[in-house]
């Protein structure tokens, strides 16, 4: 009997098994071989190796830490095993009393796979929930030391490995992208004096001033408690109700509600620290200091109406942009620049610096570039690495320390209180993406889930019996900036907190006409969705304060009276060192990269003129940009003259907002046919409305006009009919799609 069973270990008449061995195994050819898996890597992101993922680790070492390389599994050639490496024979039937029978209790392979899928969920992260993350380094330009003594700021060409993960605040895991929200820029320094977390967001101010009422703000912005909707937007009442009531929100809100809200993507968006932080050399001198983070390509952002349409066609559109930008080789970098000053500057400003609802105009402290940050790798799994790494704005290194803003101080504690619940327990920086590259050694121990394997009898500090090990750093280790401090304990904040308007106005005034335009239009949105009348007109009262003109076209936009603007707090208000900064306008930084990474429609249908479809889309892709190819279906098209053409998007699933610009090549039959099509028309509808670049064949005239684009809109910026091709043409898109979009064509009612 045991022979039999060794040669037959499941049902003794195997091939009879209904539709087993035909229906799961595919067609030869039809499988995808997994990539080989060679030193380098498989995947061409994955051969920009960084110290953290390539490298064992150093002895001495976290035994979690070091290398991510020492905890990537790959199946590649492995048969499946339990999580106690046992072979498992058949992973499509569990155990039972015969075929017809009852499950068996003692089929432990079945309830070990059960029992672990009803554990995969974690909390998910009660703000910035949902986020995408990638890896890559930071390296400095030159010495910092005589601001900073961090290591990472300490000579040229230093290359110091980063994980970031950028999110959005209020929505779900689950939720969609292109919410009009913050969004997190939080990058995680693996130094080699341990990690610093910058955990900063794509805006340089906060709603609130002090953490105490960082509960109250989230409770306000989530889905209402009792029905838990609206999910990711800011559009319904409680939100509003609470920031009408905290008017040091106002400034805030004109980022909010400004383009800088819907991203077009996390490539094109610039970071900021928020707080003003210090800077301690090695002399001991503190030095305050704001980080801002410049991208490459530029800050470009989308328009409403179009991250609303997007939000259905493409859930995950900044995700994917970052995810194929970094597969491709078109490696996202942002700049760091400090704003560096010191407390006697701060005093003698209007506003207090350690509000985090104050920024520091360039004009009154420029920025210094200090090195810049290369992302070029993507994760290997989203869970172990996006879903865990634990930020905390606590975690400084020697040369960095906090300020007193209020806000601040809130942040230190919350992060790895929230760790706790989020992923389990104490030992969360043992977790390979947490784990830092520098030596751990202290006397903390135990835990859920610990990892490293402590050896020795003490773990108390002093000792005798272990050497004393291990010894406290002293003037090596992190010295706390020694603030001298007399004050009293209370409960308050100091006056210059109180004046809550002249930045916001400072932000407003700064901004083109089209940015203006925008908020305005947002502000009305979302105000429009808040269904009790007192709400709105508080929060236009508030908006009198920091912009007539605004309040005024808001409540026009809401067909209300304008209400009587809010009393202020403050008797008399501080004059601005600034009143205009051109900086804080979208177009102050539009990059250097041209068209790259930019993702080009080209219209194809039967009929097309195929020599200018391929003429078109080797030029661009040759200058960097992602050209699709949009038929009505996906597939063969057949050109005019020539071999098929391969739609690989068709108008349905790739719709004209997912492109930053079109191009309608020649060819009459094929004009015809798209002009037919109701979805061709929409496409090119929203790329016209939405000021995005577009050319095409004088031959698709009348899918131009059934778009709604008539013979005087073809002389508007970023618009191109031409009778034929050529490269004149095609340098006049290029150089329009650079642009990234031409407001001034927008209609104001768009
Ligand atoms: Fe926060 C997450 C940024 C104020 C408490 N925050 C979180 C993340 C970012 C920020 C980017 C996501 C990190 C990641 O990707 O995992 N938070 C900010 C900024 C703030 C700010 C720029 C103001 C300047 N936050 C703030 C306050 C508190 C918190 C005042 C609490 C007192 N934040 C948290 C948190 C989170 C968090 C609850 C949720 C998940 C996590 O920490 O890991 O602890």
């Amino acid at each position: 009997v045991g022979k039999m069973a060794a040669a037959m270990p499941h049902n003794p008449n195997k091939q009879a098994e209904h539709g087993r061995d035909k229906a799961l195994t595919p067609p030869e050819g039809a499988s995808v071989q997994p990539p080989s898996r060679d030193a380098t890597g498989s995947t061409l992101a994955e051969k920009n190796h960084t110290e953290k993922y390539g490298k064992p680790a150093a002895p001495g070492v976290n035994a979690a830490g070091g290398s991510l390389e020492r905890v990537r599994a790959d199946p590649e050639g492995q048969p499946l095993t339990t999580n106690q490496g046992v072979r498992v024979s058949d992973n499509q039937n569990s155990l039972k009393a015969g075929l017809r029978g009852a499950a068996l209790l003692k089929d432990f392979v079945l309830r070990e796979k059960i029992t672990h899928f009803d554990h995969e969920r974690i909390p998910e992260r009660v703000v910035h929930a949902r986020g995408s993350g990638a890896h890559g380094y930071f390296e400095c330009y030159e010495p910092l030391s005589s601001l900073t003594q961090a290591s990472l700021f300490a000579e040229a060409g230093k290359i110091t490995p980063v994980f970031v993960r950028f999110s959005t605040v209020a929505g779900e895991r689950g939720s969609k992208d292109t919410a009009r929200d913050v969004r997190g820029f939080a990058v995680k320094f693996y130094t080699d004096e341990g990690n610093w977390d910058l955990v900063g967001n794509n805006m340089p101010v906060f709603f609130i001033q002090d953490a105490m009422k960082f509960p109250d703000l989230v409770h306000a912005v989530k889905p209402e408690p009792h029905h838990a909707m609206p999910q990711a937007a800011s559009a319904h009442d409680t939100y509003w109700d609470f920031v009408s009531l905290m008017p040091e929100s106002t400034h805030m809100l004109m980022w909010q509600m400004s383009d800088r809200a819907i991203p077009r993507s996390f490539r094109m968006m610039q970071g900021f620290g928020v707080h003003t932080f210090r800077f301690v050399n090695a002399q001991g001198e503190s030095t305050f200091v704001k980080f801002h983070w410049n991208p490459k390509l530029g800050t470009h952002s989308l328009v409403w109406d179009e991250a609303v349409k997007i939000s259905g066609a493409d859930p995950d559109y900044n995700r994917r942009d970052l995810w194929e930008a970094i597969e491709s080789g078109a490696y996202p970098e942002w700049e760091l620049c400090v704003q560096a000053f010191t407390e006697e500057q701060a005093e003698a400003f209007s506003f207090d610096v350690l509000d985090a609802t104050k920024i520091v105009p360039e004009e009154l402290v420029p920025l210094q570039p200090v090195g810049r940050m290369v992302l070029n790798r993507n994760p290997d799994n989203f869970f172990a690495e996006t879903e865990q790494v634990a930020f905390c704005a606590a975690h400084v290194v020697p040369g960095i320390d906090f300020t007193n803003d209020p806000l601040l101080a809130g942040r230190i504690h919350s992060y790895v209180d929230t760790q706790i619940t989020r992923l389990g327990g104490p030992n969360f920086h043992e977790l390979p993406i947490n784990a830092p590259l520098a030596p751990v050694q202290n006397n903390q121990r135990d835990g859920m889930h610990r990892q490293a394997i402590h050896r020795g009898r003490s773990s108390y500090e002093p000792n005798s019996l272990g050497g004393g090990c291990p010894h406290q750093a002293g003037t090596q280790g992190f010295v706390s900036f020694p603030e001298p401090i007399h004050a009293d304990e209370v409960r308050g904040k100091p006056e210059k907190f109180a004046e809550h308007y002249n930045q916001a106005a400072l932000f407003y005034n700064s901004q083109t006409e089209a940015e203006q335009r925008h908020i305005a239009a947002a502000f009305r949105f979302e105000l429009s969705k808040v269904t009790v009348p007192a709400v709105r007109r508080r929060v236009v009262s508030m908006l009198r304060n920091a912009s007539e003109e605004l309040a005024a076209e808001v409540a026009q936009g809401l067909g209300m009276e304008l209400p009587e603007a809010m009393p202020r707090a403050l008797a008399k208000t501080p004059k601005p060192e600034v009143e205009v900064s051109p900086a804080l306008s979208l177009t102050a930084r539009q990059g250097d990269a041209g068209i790259q990474s930019r993702q080009v429609a080209v219209l194809v249908a039967d009929g097309v003129d195929g020599a200018a479809v391929w003429d078109a889309t080797h030029a661009l892709q040759e200058q960097g940009a992602v050209v699709r190819l949009v038929g009505p279906h996906i597939g063969a098209v057949t050109p005019r003259e020539g071999p098929a053409i391969d739609a690989d998007a068709s108008l349905e699933n790739h719709p004209g907002v997912l492109f930053d610009g079109v191009i309608v090549p020649g060819g009459p039959d094929a004009a015809k046919r798209l002009a037919a099509d109701p979805k061709a028309r929409e496409f090119l509808t929203d790329q016209f409305l939405h000021s995005k670049t577009i050319w095409a064949s004088r031959d698709a005239e009348a899918l131009l006009r059934q778009a709604g684009i008539t013979a005087q809109d073809e002389e508007l910026p970023g618009i191109f009919v031409t009778a034929k091709g050529g490269s004149k043409a095609l340098q006049n898109f290029v150089s329009a799609l650079g642009h990234h979009r031409h407001f001034e064509r927008e209609r104001p009612a768009a």
